[in-house]
């Protein structure tokens, strides 16, 4: 037989089913629906290999789900506002519109050279009028119904970006994309009130049975319920101060109290104390940026105050404080050293007791001599009638004291706070609001959404162009008819991703989507992406989709019924050793494809003077640009063909985990797809049964599919690698002419090009992609093989193991053949056979 030539047969196939556009969804469809969904990338220029897993293992559900009879969406489309593309206007010049627009060209090419089943009649892409004025609407919607306000308030400013990020978007005190130290301004912005879900957002994860476990607990997490308390200490001058709290269960463990620096108690000391004013003042100098306020010297003043503790535990001195901030809580604490690391660190300072209130496990010793605050589980000690209380049960006690002795307020907080999507960005969705002097905020009309981004915009210099352009913002306001002024703020692309997947469902032109048709095919019961979105993007969709239905437009509490987190594409990375190299050290790191190999294996890097440096192999890691590390899949494709890199993709790892690339592993799958070739266009027998390998066909149709369920993908490249191993071992029957039929559409889902090459020559018509999914015969999977015992005369004789369920006949002829029966026999025929099925043989001569 010929080989497979794959870059002739990709092309043809896939300009097939875009021909008949066979991936299409129908919304009227009488079949069941199913909605495989992927995260939407980002269009950067090119696909990378972590799309080419993700991808993949949605299409293998995908075409799976079509050939077993269900209507399946499997869309497409482009997460396409955000920084990048303005980077790009910075660095090169270009639109950012023209930029995206290019990439996402490349990168629907790239995608489309993977074969994927992808329904492209409703691609769409975030930055285009006809998706972000829809979101224009819904963002009034909420606006209407409360959900939307606008409020002066301290926000992370990211330098470099020049922009308001939201807390999610700060990892450790730094902006998430440009890792610029992230500063606080007062900005007027524009939030969401993710908050008023908060307990919706909790309770709805129960239900999501068919999600991760780890992205449960860490939304739970996130969002952070827990019981607070407010109270007042009564103070030494007669007058008191209210704390808040949300470690009540401590109470014991306070050692003082500390108020902010603009606390009414210490501006009030500051206007009759020279000291006092001056620490107040030197507060003030202290670090502004998150990560400073973490880090900076705790320092503190004493009042000369005391609190008197409610439980009658003594006094406690009274603090200014450079770590207790005036907007959050009260603006006083209690501090808790042995359990509070910012208290901890105060209290060492000033020597204050630290006295630890809660133990884990045998910690039962009162006396405190670690280093650090603890702040983990554990039961109360050192606190009169709490001790031996677990710290939830501890909490509820003192705050069930607190409310009946009148003296403080029990609450449940949240560390969840509202989404601020304001962005003094050009390359997002404008926020369609008016603000005139006479008529305030005006939301702009519905008739004259959407609200469009002006192309001719500079990016010469920092700032929002939206706001420095010459005419866009200025406007008649709604209202009044007065000159008025657009609100140049656009909204967090993480607004653009919280519904697309509704859009996908249903794309009428004048209403983001129809109720009707998107709830036919919502929620998505397969959501695939990287567990890097966790908590941000699954978080903001699952509030959006509340918020909807809050106002009416969908039924729909969860949107996406099962999720599932894929692990990373891996590569080694490679060094240049150079010993005494001064530089930064990224620039040792030498890309795979710039290589070569010396006697004896070893890798160099080829200088352009003709030099050779060596190279020191370095670890495993997920594929990144800023390592080198990365394979571009494009001319892999080219050189051995989807299929084979499908197939890679699923094959070596488990799905969740890391899968490291490797030449090996390609070359593996591509000898492979090879071997199918040979298979499908070998002779065909004709007759003849081969009852093993029927057995063995069914039992691997069943695993197959029940893998493909189950997302196991490696498990089901692994039942398929078992079933080619047999159809090679196999003589030629019947049974292996429809082993081999069979399995073309056995490895459709994962290898459809091959499979429809060979069914559009050996099929039963029509396309694969098209064709059911093979049937299993029940009766071939019961427990293949028994032991049946032969006796002559009631005597053992021989043993046989023979397939389960042989009828008598078949049993007695067995018996008869055997060997040792033959020769015990002796030429005699037998006077009378008893079978008893499954069991025995006995031949009464
Ligand atoms: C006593 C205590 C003991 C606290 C303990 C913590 C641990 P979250 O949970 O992040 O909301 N706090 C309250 N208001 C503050 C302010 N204005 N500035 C600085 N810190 C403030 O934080 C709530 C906790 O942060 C509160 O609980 C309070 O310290 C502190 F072992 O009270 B805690
Ligand atoms: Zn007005």
């Amino acid at each position: 037989t010929t080989r497979f030539n794959a870059l002739k047969a990709d092309a043809h196939w896939q300009r097939v089913w875009d021909e008949r556009t066979t991936f299409a969804a129908r919304d009227d469809s009488p079949k069941p629906k199913s909605y495989v969904l992927e995260m939407f990338p980002y269009p950067s220029g090119k696909i990378h290999m972590g799309h080419v897993r993700n991808y993949t293992m949605g299409d293998v559900l995908a075409r799976y789900r079509r050939m077993t009879g269900h209507e399946v969406l499997h869309p497409m489309g482009w997460d396409a506002f955000g920084m990048p593309a303005e980077n790009a206007a910075m660095e090169k010049g270009v639109h950012p519109g023209n930029w995206t627009r290019a990439n996402i060209a490349a990168m629907k090419a790239q995608l489309k050279r993977l074969g994927f089943a992808l329904d492209w009649t409703r691609e769409l892409a975030t930055c285009e009028p006809d998706y972000y004025g829809h979101e224009q609407a819904l963002f009034l919607d909420f606006y209407k119904a409360g959900l939307v306000y606008r409020k002066e308030s301290a926000v992370n400013w990211d330098p470099v970006d020049m922009t308001v990020l939201a807390n999610e978007q700060v990892i450790d005190g730094r902006g998430w994309r440009s890792g610029a130290l992230v500063e606080k301004r007062k900005l007027s912005q524009w939030f969401l009130k993710i908050t008023q879900f908060a307990d919706e957002l909790i309770e709805g994860l129960g239900s999501l049975d068919q999600w991760p476990d780890k992205v449960r607990l860490m939304q739970e997490n996130w969002i952070g319920k827990s019981q607070g308390l407010q109270f007042r200490f009564a103070l030494s001058d007669g007058g008191s101060v209210e704390v808040f709290t949300t470690r009540p269960d401590t109470m014991f463990g306070a050692s003082f109290v500390a108020v902010a620096a603009d606390h009414p108690i210490a501006q009030a000391l500051a206007a009759r104390d020279a000291d006092a004013a001056a620490f107040v003042e030197r507060c003030k100098q202290g670090g502004t940026t998150a990560a400073e306020l973490e880090t900076q010297e705790k320092l503190g003043y004493d009042t000369g105050l005391t609190a008197t503790h409610p439980f009658g535990a003594g006094e406690l001195p009274v603090y200014i404080a450079n770590f207790v901030l005036m907007d959050y809580g009260t603006g006083a604490v209690f501090g808790v050293p042995a359990h509070d690391q910012r208290d901890f660190d105060f209290a060492t300072k000033y020597r204050l007791p630290i006295r630890r209130v809660v133990a884990d496990g045998d910690m039962t010793d009162p006396a405190f001599d670690e280093e650090a605050a603890y702040s983990g589980p554990g039961r109360l000690v050192n606190s009169h009638f709490l001790d031996g209380l677990d710290i939830d049960a501890a909490k509820s006690e003192v705050i069930a004291r607190a409310e009946a002795g009148g003296w403080g307020q029990g609450s449940t907080v949240y560390r969840l706070r509202d989404w601020g999507v304001s962005r003094q960005r050009y390359w997002g969705t404008p926020i369609p609001v008016i603000h005139c002097a006479t008529c305030g905020e005006v939301p702009v009309p519905r008739e004259q959404l959407p609200v469009k981004l002006p192309e001719d915009v500079t990016f010469d210099v920092p700032g929002n162009p939206l706001d420095r352009h010459p005419t866009w913002k200025h406007v008649a306001c709604p209202g009044c008819g007065a000159d008025a002024l657009r609100d140049t703020d656009t909204l967090d692309t993480f607004a653009d991703s919280s519904w697309y997947f509704i859009r996908f469902a249903s794309q009428p032109d004048d209403r983001p989507f129809d109720r009707t048709v998107a709830e036919s095919w919502l929620p998505v019961g397969q959501y695939i992406g990287g567990v890097e979105h966790a908590i941000l993007h699954l978080l903001y969709a699952r509030f959006w989709t509340r918020a909807l239905r809050h106002v009416g437009l969908i039924d729909l509490a969860e949107p996406f019924t099962g999720l599932f987190t894929q692990g990373m594409v891996t590569h080694e990375t490679y060094r240049l050793d150079i010993p005494d190299h001064d530089g930064p050290p990224g620039a040792l790191w030498v890309s795979p494809a710039d290589l070569s190999v010396g006697e004896g294996g070893a890798l160099f890097f080829q200088t352009e003077e003709g030099g050779a440096i060596p190279i020191i192999r370095g670890r495993v890691e997920k594929m990144s640009k800023s390592k080198k590390n990365t394979i571009d899949p494009e001319p892999i494709v080219d050189q051995y063909g989807a299929d084979a890199v499908r197939w890679f993709m699923l094959s070596d790892s488990p799905p969740e985990r890391d899968l490291e690339w490797s030449e090996n592993g390609i070359e593996g799958a591509w000898r492979f797809v090879q071997r199918l070739w040979r298979l499908f266009e070998s002779e065909k027998a004709g007759e003849g049964s081969d009852v093993a390998l029927d057995r063995k066909l069914h039992r691997t149709i069943a695993d197959v599919a029940a893998a493909i369920e189950a997302l196991s993908f490696n498990k089901a490249v692994a039942k398929l690698y078992e079933l080619v191993a047999a159809i090679e071992k196999a003589a030629p029957s019947a049974s292996r002419d429809t082993a081999i039929a069979t399995l073309m559409r056995l490895v459709a889902p994962m290898a459809p090009h091959i499979a429809e090459e060979a069914w559009a020559t050996h099929g039963a018509g029509g396309l694969i992609a098209d064709a059911a999914w093979p049937a299993v015969d029940a009766a071939l999977l019961v427990e293949d093989e028994v032991t049946i015992a032969v006796q002559i005369n009631g005597k053992l004789r021989d043993t046989l193991t023979l397939p389960k369920g042989l009828a008598k006949e078949d049993a007695e002829a067995a018996a008869l053949a055997s060997d040792k029966i033959i020769r015990a026999l002796d030429g005699k025929t037998p006077r009378k056979v008893i079978v008893v099925p499954d069991r025995l043989v006995n031949l009464v001569a």
